[in-house]
């Protein structure tokens, strides 16, 4: 008997039963997968798309931030804001690697982002007009990041489960300058918190669009959970930051943009959560789609990167040719 390996609609190989129910008993007794080991095309696929659109969100999350190092407050404040550009950088690197041990080219999926083919995260396409905005995204977007990415230490592919032990150290000290550019604006003088407010009232909501659809519209969401790939829906994520970030927001004295947020007591099996409003879905998949404020200038942007480091790979590919050249000879 053979079932067929599905992806969405579209078949990608053919699978015998037995293999994949083997397969799935392996991924429910908590084995990591490794590399070399026989997994379904369909699985491999899933980590390729994620793992890739998490490197390229990392790689294309350095833009926003980079637009304020030169204009950074002080020494100490443009140090901090450059380490955690380059460790964005840095994770772009881990999860680039992670997604070549599947067998796809670093250079490939790096044409899928230049030609607007791979998606990026949907955070990224917002403008950051003050340096409120970066204590917001260190706060709100790299919370947010470490909210959905805990769970994917526990994730059953290997390379990227453990390529995520750092990115999530290293994201709680980003999320942490993030909030502290915010208690220093928000307790600062009133044109200060007004410029934490408005920061808050711009990234609020863009930053709970990061956790994907509701479950109902998530794509990959059932598959991925079967697969231990995903231990949390998109919608129990994005309750639990909110549930964390709230009271963040209610200490530095900021109002979150939202009329509807409540605390309801039987929220969360009971112990309470906080109800939200309707998150701008129109607004969520037109940023998706490409049309999103800055879609065209962070694309731009990483295409004069790509052009202008060319000598750069060129130059290492010439390196590793006269190596190995060397190696032969002696
Ligand atoms: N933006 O079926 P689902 C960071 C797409 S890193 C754009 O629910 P899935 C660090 C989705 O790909 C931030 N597209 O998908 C940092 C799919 O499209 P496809 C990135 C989105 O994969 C901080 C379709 O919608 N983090 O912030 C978005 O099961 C500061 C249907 O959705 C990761 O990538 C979106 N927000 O769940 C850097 C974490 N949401 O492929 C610099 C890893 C959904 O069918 C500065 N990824 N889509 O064409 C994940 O956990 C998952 O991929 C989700 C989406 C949860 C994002």
């Amino acid at each position: 008997m053979y079932s067929q390996g599905l992806i969405g609609n579209k078949v990608v190989s053919e699978e015998s039963d037995a293999f994949l129910d083997a397969f799935q008993a392996r991924i429910d007794a908590e084995q990591k997968i490794e590399p070399n080991d026989a997994m379904p095309a369909g699985y491999r696929k899933t980590l390729v798309r994620q793992i890739a659109q998490h490197a390229h969100s990392e790689i294309v999350g350095m833009l926003p931030e980079g637009n304020w190092v030169t204009r950074a407050p002080s020494l100490k404040r443009k140090a901090a804001l450059l380490a955690k550009i380059q460790d964005e950088g840095g994770h772009g690197m881990y999860l680039y690697s992670a997604a070549e041990t599947l067998g796809v080219s670093r250079e490939q999926l790096i044409d899928e982002l230049l030609t607007g083919k791979a998606k990026y995260s949907s955070i990224f396409n917002y403008p950051t007009l003050s340096w409120a905005d970066i204590g917001t995204i260190g706060w709100l977007v790299d919370g947010a990041a470490i909210m959905n990415q805990i769970p994917l230490c526990r994730c059953s592919y290997g390379p990227y489960a453990r390529a995520m032990i750092r990115v999530c150290k290293e994201e709680s000290f980003h999320q942490r300058q993030g909030y502290e550019i915010m208690q220093s604006l928000a307790f600062g003088t009133e044109r200060q918190k007004a410029m934490a407010q408005d920061a808050l009232n711009r990234w609020w909501w863009p930053s709970l669009m990061m956790f994907g659809p509701h479950d109902s519209e998530s794509a990959h969401g059932e598959q991925s959970t079967q697969w231990k790939i995903k231990r949390f829906s998109n919608d129990e994520l994005r309750q639990k930051f909110v549930d964390a970030t709230v009271p963040q927001a209610e200490y530095l004295g900021l109002t979150l943009p939202d009329p509807d947020l409540k605390w309801d007591a039987s929220l969360n099996d009971g112990k309470g959560g906080y109800r939200f409003g309707q998150i701008n879905w129109d607004e969520f998949w037109r940023v998706v789609k490409g049309d999103g404020r800055m879609n065209r200038d962070r694309l731009a942007a990483r295409k004069q990167a790509h052009e202008e480091g060319a000598w750069v790979r060129d130059a290492a590919a010439a390196f590793a040719a006269k190596q190995a050249q060397l190696k032969e000879a002696s």
